[in-house]
């Protein structure tokens, strides 16, 4: 696992400044997944109560975010003696549940070439109801087809979020966990060969699981930068 001390240590480095190229990550998923939640969240530092008690209205089309700092500290300020934020550039493609057709459609040309990361988020429930777990399925299948041809070199990581809502432990978080990936990965690659491997993370942002998808996110990201350590 990154912690701050390790960040720091290897991360904050005034060279990296001038030696890294900006990335490019795409937010995208089914409607009221989570996706803008994570986004601020992570990004934005919003605390994860506030995004959960104040509800924001869906995303509207495609959002492009221009970031140069990661906030290290977020679930360490007590040790941390003085703030210290990450250099890093991103841009992150926030885009709309409610608008995905589209997005696969006529906007896909500016959407996905170049993404170094997709992160494909759903709502964990959805698993739960056969109709949407149909859909999220589908969806996804649909999606890394549009990966596979216009960005086969990003890494895919999968949210299955708001895992707070299925109140399961770890164990049993993991067995499900490995029966969305056998499922999600035999259905999507079928036909297709293994282009890409797709990672599967169990998140929420709400209470005790917080930190960890804080983590989680800290370590996909800042692992795009590490080749120039
Ligand atoms: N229980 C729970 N709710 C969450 C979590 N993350 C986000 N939410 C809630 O889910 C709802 C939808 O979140 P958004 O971030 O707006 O979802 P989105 O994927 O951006 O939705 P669109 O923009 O419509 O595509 C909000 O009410 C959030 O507070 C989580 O980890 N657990
Ligand atoms: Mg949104």
């Amino acid at each position: 696992m990154v912690t701050r001390s390790t960040v720091s240590r290897c991360i904050i480095m005034d060279f990296m400044r001038e030696n890294m190229r900006s990335r490019k990550l795409l937010f995208i998923g089914p409607p009221a997944a989570g996706k803008t939640s994570l986004r601020k969240f992570f990004f934005d530092a919003v605390p994860s109560e506030k995004l959960l008690a104040e509800s924001e209205p869906p995303t509207k089309a495609m959002k492009f975010h221009v970031h140069d700092y990661l906030y290290s500290y977020m679930f360490d300020n007590l040790s941390v003696p003085e703030k210290e934020d990450i250099p890093i550039k991103l841009a992150i493609v926030d885009t709309s549940g409610q608008e995905i057709n589209r997005l696969l459609e006529e906007q896909r040309e500016r959407a996905f070439p170049s993404a170094d990361i997709v992160f494909f988020v759903f709502d964990i429930g959805d698993w739960f109801k056969k109709e949407r777990r149909e859909y999220v399925l589908d969806l996804f299948t649909r999606i890394l087809r549009v990966i596979v041809e216009l960005a086969p070199d990003a890494q895919v990581c999968i949210f299955c979020h708001k895992i707070d809502k299925i109140g399961l432990n770890e164990p049993n978080l993991e067995k499900i966990r490995g029966e969305i990936k056998e499922i999600m990965l035999e259905r999507a690659f079928n036909g297709l060969g293994q282009v890409v491997v797709p990672r599967f993370f169990m998140t929420s942002i709400k209470g005790d699981h917080a930190k960890d998808c804080f983590f989680t996110l800290l370590e996909l990201v800042t692992g795009l930068f590490t080749h120039l350590l």
